[in-house]
């Protein structure tokens, strides 16, 4: 079956899981030059092998809130590809979870993973549970319920759980020590813990800091230089915020960042004593919008940042953020780069349309890959019993986020998919990624 024909089954099979769909047909578009040429590929059905997840674990979770009323969620891990290692990727916890969604993560974390060059296969979990106006005792029971599902379903050697939207340092804690309870063993068997007690350092800065590596690598190779530049930020969490204070760092203006309520605007630019603000704003899941009281800008409600004007976006909240619309907003506001912090998060017509314009683009499955490497590196961490500092996991995640962004250029140059100097990052890094995870499964045969 060639990959086309195996695109329309998929779409057949899987139309009620859209965004499943649109994650394949991302990668599925880009690796035909690579497929072309290793017809072993398709003899041995790997795209259609990897199109299915190896398992999908599917459960219950019966919890109680202050009002001591039972409550009742679904919880999910897919344990996507082993190829390469244990399986590794987020547990997500947020209303719009769904097996598609997991599905779509799942299956991007396999050769998001495999870019990182450590040995980590793919997966993904998480609930639909929606963390909002939940206590803090609320979250810790459902954290400890959530965990006493799950736990019979991982181990440090097999499937390694971090945490992604909804579920931070405090959750992953809370589950640690669920598994601990139930097991008795002190191992890795989830990433993202709290440094002290098997976490490692850089953990929580990871994502946000090598998203911004990669920009940096980018505009090395365009000659340019990140000082000076405005910068656009969707989101607040994890990922926006440590983007936001390395662009920072290292000269860059930002100027927006957001939540599902809407966007902050600061035309002077955030500082590192706003980012400080705003982290403990939104650990206390106190509004954004108090932060123009204090220190200026303006609130924009139910809005996102795309309609300002700027040089850069990093899109760090969620999949499918920006569309076709504020694509053609962003290309007739002059933006140059694109680096996609969060997973997805443009559809695939505005992902088309920046292309076709020239915007250099950084799909997440290469920028957002900082995080899950140093997931990696606490996994060794953990196995060796012995810690590093946070200099030493720093340099590491330059060189990984370095090797990601050298190995894309180099990908898409060989395969005849850069053009006139614009380099074709997707297609590089798919290529790159789909092809480590394919040559493992032709080595195994039939199994995997
Ligand atoms: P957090 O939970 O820390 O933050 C998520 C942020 O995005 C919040 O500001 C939240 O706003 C906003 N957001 C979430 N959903 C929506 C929505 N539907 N509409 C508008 N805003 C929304 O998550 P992370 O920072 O960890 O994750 C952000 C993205 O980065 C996700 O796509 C995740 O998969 C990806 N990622 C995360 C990694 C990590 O290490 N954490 C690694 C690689 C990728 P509000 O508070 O109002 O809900
Ligand atoms: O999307 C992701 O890469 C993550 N949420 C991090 C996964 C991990 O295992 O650290």
């Amino acid at each position: 079956m060639s990959i086309s024909q195996a695109i329309e089954k998929i779409e057949a099979q899987y139309a009620h899981q859209p965004e499943f769909v649109q994650a394949v047909k991302e990668v599925a578009i880009t690796i035909k030059p690579l497929y072309d040429a290793h017809p072993e590929y398709e003899a041995l059905k790997i795209f259609e092998r990897l199109v299915e997840p190896d398992r999908i674990f599917n459960f219950r979770i019966n919890w109680e809130n202050d009002q001591g009323e039972v409550q009742v969620n679904r919880g999910w891990r897919v344990q996507f590809n082993n190829a390469l290692g244990p399986y590794k990727g987020g547990l997500r916890f947020h209303p719009t979870v769904t097996q598609s969604v997991l599905k779509f993560l799942g299956f991007e974390q396999i050769f998001k993973n495999a870019l990182t060059g450590l040995p980590i296969g793919g997966g993904k979990g998480g609930s639909d549970f929606d963390p909002k106006g939940k206590s803090e005792n609320e979250i810790r029971r459902f954290c400890y319920a959530f965990m006493r599902e799950l736990h019979h379903f991982i181990s440090k050697d097999m499937d390694v759980p971090a945490g992604d939207i909804g579920v931070g340092g405090r959750e992953v804690n809370y589950m640690f020590a669920m598994y601990k309870n139930l097991t008795r063993e002190s191992t890795g068997v989830i990433t993202g813990k709290g440094v002290g007690f098997g976490g490692s350092l850089m953990r929580t800065e990871a994502t946000g800091y090598g998203a911004v590596y990669f920009l940096e690598s980018m505009l090395v190779t365009q000659k340019e230089d990140i000082k000076g530049k405005k910068v656009l930020i969707s989101g607040a969490g994890n990922v926006s915020l440590h983007a936001a204070e390395k662009c920072i760092a290292l000269g860059a203006n930002v100027i927006t960042v957001s939540d599902s309520r809407g966007t902050l605007h600061d035309a002077s630019g955030f500082t590192q004593e706003k980012i400080d603000w705003l982290k403990a704003q939104k650990e206390q899941s106190k509004p954004l919008a108090e932060y123009v009281d204090i220190f200026g800008g303006e609130w924009l409600a139910k809005q996102k940042p795309w309609p300002i004007k700027a040089d850069i976006i990093i899109p760090s909240a969620t999949q499918n953020e920006v569309d076709e619309d504020d694509a053609k907003q962003l290309v007739e506001n002059g933006v140059k780069y694109v680096v996609e912090g969060a997973n997805m998060p443009l559809t695939a017509e505005a992902i088309n349309h920046i292309r076709l314009h020239q915007v250099h683009y950084a799909p997440g499955k290469a920028a957002n890959a900082g995080g899950v490497a140093v997931s990696a590196l606490e996994m060794s961490q953990n196995s060796v019993r012995q810690y590093d500092t946070f200099e030493q996991v720093d340099e590491r995640l330059k060189c990984i986020m370095k090797d990601i962004h050298d190995s894309a250029a180099e990908a898409s140059e060989q395969y005849g998919q850069t053009k006139n100097g614009y380099i074709d990052y997707m297609a590089g890094a798919n290529m790159v990624g789909f092809k480590r995870v394919a040559d493992a499964l032709v080595a195994y045969g039939i199994l995997n």
